[in-house]
């Protein structure tokens, strides 16, 4: 490391920075912010990069999963958002049956995903019940399914509605059989900017309220953070200064995921999306400051497959689940793969490719299969199948 502490000609800030990284000491907001206006690339790559191999090896995570979206019909009018119509709106908008959500869990009958995750707009019509019963029908159809649904906005609207606190409509949700919660709805905590692009919706104590009161009542949840906005690097420091403080208290997050703003079709249009660059430092420095989180995770269909491997070096162990076309939140904000699907074979692939080790997880990390020597057969017919070099 002095080596390489050398050969970036680094001031003597950054420098003692460093080495309470390498001594995996905590950093301070002030140091954090310090690494964002000041750290080069490579340092930044390599502290993360450190941080991630000290925690997992050389361990890289995916799940397979699907997703439901019950509607992108939404009482909110968050600025960003692509997906959204409004509740009396008819073009591209969606409001799914309890029939058709129960048929697309029964697609997946002898497949072997271990994790549906379902989230979407905040729709009046569908409200604590109507959702609690969904998740019971779900769970008698598929017992070993792993329900990880609704973002604390649509659980602060649902609890809201049904005029029940959070600690009970968490209750009633968990004995219909949900499991966890996904980390969406966080965008920027910071008042000045959330009331700039999502003014209408959760505040963020209330975000932090229902992750808190989730993980007390023993479900494990992930966080996001949506960047590359108008939000500036402090902000993004406030946010997982926010997240680390809860952490230490419940200990119940899995993965900080950060979500780069996409600005296709939304009311955000005119405002250039991060480079790939600052998607790099992005990741990397939420690996070295949020020391108490066990997972970075790259969501792939947001980032696009080339930046995730990238990331692999950026301090991120996770690159979520094969999806199989069963979201639309980032095709309409205008993601790269507008359907998004890989195959088991294919993220196992892509993690390969960069010199990584294959596990698949379930949502809560468990191993479900070492991927380090499988060879699918298709790959094994594809080798012998090259034609033979006649050397005489
Ligand atoms: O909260 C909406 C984001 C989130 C845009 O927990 C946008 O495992 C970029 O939270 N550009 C919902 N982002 C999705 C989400 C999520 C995704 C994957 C995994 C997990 C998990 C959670 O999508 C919203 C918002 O932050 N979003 N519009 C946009 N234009
Ligand atoms: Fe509604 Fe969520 Fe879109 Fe906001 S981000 S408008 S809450 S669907």
């Amino acid at each position: 490391m002095q080596a390489l502490k050398h050969s970036l000609k680094i001031s003597k800030d950054l420098e003692s920075i460093a080495d309470k990284v390498l001594q995996l000491e905590r950093i301070t907001d002030i140091e954090a912010l310090l690494l964002y206006e000041r750290a080069e690339l490579g340092l930044l790559g390599s502290l993360a990069n450190f941080i991630r191999q000290n925690k997992h090896g050389d361990h890289t995570f995916f799940n397979r999963n699907f997703h439901i979206e019950p509607t992108n019909k939404c009482v909110f009018t968050c600025k960003f958002c692509s997906y959204s119509r409004l509740v009396q709106q008819e073009d591209e908008a969606w409001e799914l049956t309890e029939k058709q959500m129960l048929d697309a869990v029964r697609k997946y009958e002898g497949i072997p995903v271990t994790e549906v995750h379902i989230v979407g707009g905040v729709h009046p019509k569908m409200n604590l019940m109507f959702f609690a019963n969904l998740i019971k029908k779900i769970k008698e159809i598929r017992p070993d399914l792993h329900v990880k649904a609704f973002t604390a906005v649509e659980l602060e609207y649902m609890f809201r509605k049904a005029k029940v606190s959070v600690e009970a409509g968490l209750k009633i949700l968990k004995d219909h059989g949900m499991d966890s919660l996904p980390g969406g709805g966080a965008e920027i905590f910071h008042k000045e900017i959330r009331d700039i692009i999502c003014k209408d919706k959760a505040t963020s104590e209330q975000w932090l309220l229902i992750h808190e009161t989730a993980h007390h009542l023993g479900m494990h949840s992930n966080a996001t953070m949506l960047y590359g906005h108008i939000e500036k690097y402090i902000h993004r420091i406030d946010h997982m200064s926010r997240l680390r403080a809860l952490q230490d208290h419940t200990g119940g997050f899995n993965a900080f995921i950060p979500l780069k703003f996409r600005n296709m079709d939304n009311e955000m249009s005119h405002i250039s999306e991060a480079s790939i660059v600052d998607d790099l430092r992005c990741y990397a420095i939420a690996r070295i400051y949020l020391d108490n989180f066990p997972h970075i995770k790259a969501y792939w269909p947001m980032i696009g497959r080339s930046t995730t491997q990238l990331l692999l070096n950026f301090g991120v162990d996770d690159v979520d689940g094969t999806i199989d076309d069963s979201t639309k939140i980032y095709s309409m904000a205008g993601a790269e793969d507008q359907h998004p699907a890989m195959t088991t074979n294919d993220i196992v692939d892509l993690i390969k490719q960069v010199g990584r080790h294959p596990i698949e997880r379930d949502t809560l990390y468990n191993v479900v299969q070492d991927y380090k020597n499988v060879i699918f057969e298709e790959k094994k017919q594809r080798f012998y199948e090259l034609p033979v070099v006649n050397n005489n």
